[in-house]
Order: structure tokens, then sequence, then C-alpha cells
């Protein structure tokens, strides 16, 4: 039996019942699900009021409310929860109907539930959802991934419900991305991506206000002339508007002030950092963003360690000092020369999200499209920026692009922003600002850049002490040397 639903959300925390509206809202008939039901009492009651929903009680009721081959989203809390529920929806589906998974879970789970699903005569979608509560409703960015077969079936709906971006605001944010668990990779390299510029933006305003003097009023007007140019993101903009909230608690001061300097964290930026260390690929922005956000969770420490080591005082080193503050020039070219910082790094910041998709990609035999899922990032998730327009123009000209940097469109921005960069992380190191991201992605742009790294040296460690044999520049081959008899011998 089955019911006349063209489509079942389970899991009505905000972002699924903000999904399930946003599918109604495109002229769909939605069944509705939730473990706690008077969750589905309150949605139907509430805000689907009038609307074209079945409020289920039941996981078997649910499946029965929509029509074959069902399509049924799941939006609980990643883990366990998944599993147990595909578990209860596989005797409850018939062949051919499509599971879907639209949380923020780890990919190699992914990978394992598209097999296990499909062996059940099923078909298994695992899908990236990005843009929040806001985007969820009105348009999400969306990275579908799973049984291939399944996207014909939930195309047209998927691209209906998800953001548009273009000239004439039609081209979906939601393509499919590639077998199993790549939409969730993709996904979570979003994540990590964003991990990276969020970093990178309070960096800047760490700089502008310690350094530069700006208060917050100063820094609206920085971050709103920034958001008109090749910044231009759906984080500058929110930035930007932080800077003019006022306490909601009373009192004239402005909110970020009182908001304690303790970041949070998910785990999606840990997963991006984890992985790339096992890939062996370099993603530096992200794995320094997620230990700055441990160190900041270490208050308490910090606020101890802060009465007793000691930064570069006025009286340490006067020259010095008066050098970087040369550097640092008038307010007006210190906040260009910070643009510059943020946007050089955000470059490389991409460019090694690309590098890692690449890896990820060869490692799984996802066949990734590397212009596709910029493009997906283009609109409805939080990463959004035109920025992500020229990353896909540059992968759709070179499929096999080995790295952004090398792309003439970034080369030349790095080019033009190289030399304020610099000036901006060597001052933040003589005057002791911390920007662990900015000198990050600088000094992978210039291990990247150099034909010779101190390797070789390294090498001849590894050969010293433990054998581990080492290549010739001039020869072919693994060799291994008796250091001790060719050392100078010790007198
Ligand atoms: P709840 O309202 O009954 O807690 C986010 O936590 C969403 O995931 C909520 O809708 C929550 O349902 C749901 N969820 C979490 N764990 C679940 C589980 N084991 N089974 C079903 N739904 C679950």
């Amino acid at each position: 039996m089955s019911g006349d639903c063209d489509f079942g959300l389970m899991g009505l925390a905000v972002m699924g019942e903000n999904l399930a509206l946003n599918v109604e809202s495109r002229g769909y008939k939605v069944a509705v699900y939730n473990r706690t039901t008077s969750k589905v009492d309150d949605l139907i009651e509430g805000r689907a009021k009038g609307k074209n929903f079945v409020g289920t009680h039941t996981v078997e009721e649910f499946v029965k409310s929509v029509k074959r081959p069902r399509k049924l989203m799941m939006l609980v809390k990643a883990g366990p929860a998944v599993d147990a529920i595909i578990d209860q929806l596989i005797p409850l589906c018939d062949p051919g109907d499509i599971i879907i998974d639209g949380g923020n879970t780890l990919y190699s789970d992914t990978e394992r539930r598209t097999k296990l699903v499909e062996e059940a005569g099923l078909l298994y979608v695992g899908c990236g959802v990005s843009g929040g509560e806001e985007g969820a409703l009105k348009g999400p960015s969306m990275m579908p991934g799973g049984s291939k077969e399944a996207w014909p079936h939930i195309k047209e709906m998927f691209q209906a419900v998800s953001a548009k971006v273009g000239p004439n605001n039609d081209i979906p944010c939601c393509e499919w991305v590639g077998p199993r668990g790549a939409g969730h990779y993709v996904k979570m390299v979003h994540n990590g991506i964003e991990y990276g510029d969020m970093q990178l933006i309070c960096e800047a305003y760490q700089l502008l206000r310690e350094v530069g003097g700006l208060n917050n009023e100063e820094l609206y007007d920085v971050f709103a002339e920034w958001n008109e140019g090749e910044l231009q993101s759906y984080l500058i903009e929110i930035t930007r508007d932080i800077f003019s909230a006022k306490d909601d608690q009373g009192g004239d001061a402005f909110l970020v002030d009182k908001i304690l300097d303790v970041a949070g964290a998910k785990g999606t930026g840990k997963w991006m950092s984890q992985l790339a260390l096992d890939l062996g690929v370099p993603s530096t922005l992200v794995t320094t963003a997620v230990f700055a956000r441990g160190l900041s969770a270490q208050k308490e420490a910090r606020v101890r360690a802060s009465k007793t080591l000691n930064g570069p005082s006025e009286s340490m080193n006067p020259e010095m000092r008066a050098a970087a503050m040369k550097l640092v020039g008038d307010r007006a070219d210190f906040v260009e020369s910070v643009r510059h910082a943020l946007y050089a790094s955000k470059i490389v910041s991409y460019a090694q999200g690309f590098v890692q998709l690449q890896a990820a990609s060869a490692e799984h035999d996802w066949g990734l499209d590397y212009g596709n899922a910029a493009l997906l990032w283009r609109g409805g998730c939080i990463i959004r920026a035109q920025f992500l327009d020229r990353i896909k123009d540059a992968f759709e000209a070179d499929s096999n692009l080995e790295n952004l940097l090398l792309h003439p469109f970034f080369k030349k921005a790095i080019e033009d922003a190289q030399a304020a960069w610099r000036t901006v992380v060597a001052s933040a190191a003589i005057l002791g600002i911390p920007v662990p991201a900015f000198s990050t992605a600088l000094n992978y742009y210039d291990g990247y850049r150099l034909e010779r790294l101190p390797a070789n040296l390294l090498q001849a460690q590894r050969d010293y002490f433990g054998a581990h044999t080492y290549q010739r520049v001039d020869k072919d081959g693994w060799f291994h040397s008796e250091w001790l008899d060719l050392r100078k011998q010790p007198k």
C-alpha cells in the first residue's frame, strides 16, 4: 500500500522542518515524521497549517503515505541514529525506493550504507545540505551522491528546492556529485573551507582592531566596502552586520564585544583535517583553523599564561617595532594590506580544498567534477561567494588543473596581493599578533612554489638513524649510505 505524498521527511529539527516546508512550497505533497511525535503535531498545527502535508506518527505510517518509488529523506543526528532508521525503513520499503540522508554524515558511513541499502534492493543517496536554517527554507546548496539510478527520480524536486544562481537566477546549486559517499565528502570539504574562511576573517578582525585601532563602527565600514569587491561573500556580509549589532541584554555596547572568545566546533573541520593527514595532502588552512578553535577553547589556561608570558613589548626592541609600524603604514594602507592578505590566503585555502578533493576522488574512484563542486557552493551555502564562479571557470577550462594557484586568474591575483600579504604576516609576527591562517597560507604558497625544499636533509637524517633510504638527484633508484663511515671523524 502506498499513499499519495511525493516526498517523506523524517527528523523535524530546524533543518528538517525548514526543508520540508521548502519542498512543499515547490508544489509537492510531503509526509513528515519525527521520533518525538509531538513535533509532528506542532508542525502540522503550526507552520504547516493549511499546507499540503501529511503528519505521521509511526515509521510504518510514514513509509506507507509516500508514492512509489518512495523518496524518504532523513535529517536526523548523524551517526548511529541513521543506521537505526535505515534498519527500520528497509523492511517497510519496496524495491527501487530511495532512502536519502541529508545530515552531516561522515562520508565513509555513506560509502558503507550505500552498499548495504543497495544490497537490500533499494537506492541510497547521501546528500550534503548547506545553508543553515534560512537556506533549508528558501534554497540550500545540495550535494547528492550515492546510487546513481536515484538521481533521475529526485533531480527535478531537489533542483527546485535548491538555491539558484546565474544572471537569470535559474542555475540550481544542486547536481549529482558522484557515487557512494562523494556528496558527503564534498559537503565536508565545503565545511572545512568554511572553517578556513572564518578563521581568516577573524585574523583580519584582530589585526584591524589591535594594530589598526579600528572600532566596531569602522570595522562595519571596512567589511561593507570589502563586500563590494573581490571578497564579496556571505561570510563577509554577515561579519559586516555583526559589527553593527548592539547587545540584546541592554546597554549600549556592541554584542560582539560581550561574547566569550571560546570557539565551538561540531567536527566536520576535524574530519577534513584527519582525512587530509590520511591522504598525505597538506590542507593546512582547515587544520590550522581547527587548532585555532582548540587554542581559543583553552581560555583559562590562556588567562593564566597571559599573566606570565611576555610578548614583544614596546621596550623590547624599539627599532624592530618601529620597522613593523613603518611596514603597517597609515591606517588606510593597513586596511588595504589586510584585505590583500585575506584574499590571497583565501585563494590558497580553496586551492588546498580542491587538491584534497582531487586526492579523495582518485582514492575512491569517484570521478568528481570540480567545476561542478564550485557551482554547488556558488549559492545557498555558507561559503557562497562570487569568487566561486572563477573557480568553476578554471576547472571548466581545464578539468585536470593540478592546483588553482597555477590558473592565470589566481596566479595574477596572488601576484597582486603578495607584497601586502608578506607585509601583514611579517608585521604581525613582530608585533606579537597571532595570524596562524594568514601565515600558514603564505608558507604553503612559498613551499609550493619552491623547486627545492630542505627535504634532502630530512632524507639524510632518516637514512642516517633508520636506514630509511633516499633517492638521488642524479640517478634512479633508492640508496642507503653508511653515514658513520662517511662523516667527519670525531677527533
Ligand atoms: P527527536 O526530536 O525525537 O529527538 C535532530 O536531533 C533530529 O534527529 C531530531 O528530529 C531527533 O528526534 C532526531 N533523532 C535523533 N536521534 C534519533 C534516533 N535514534 N531515531 C530517530 N530520530 C532521531
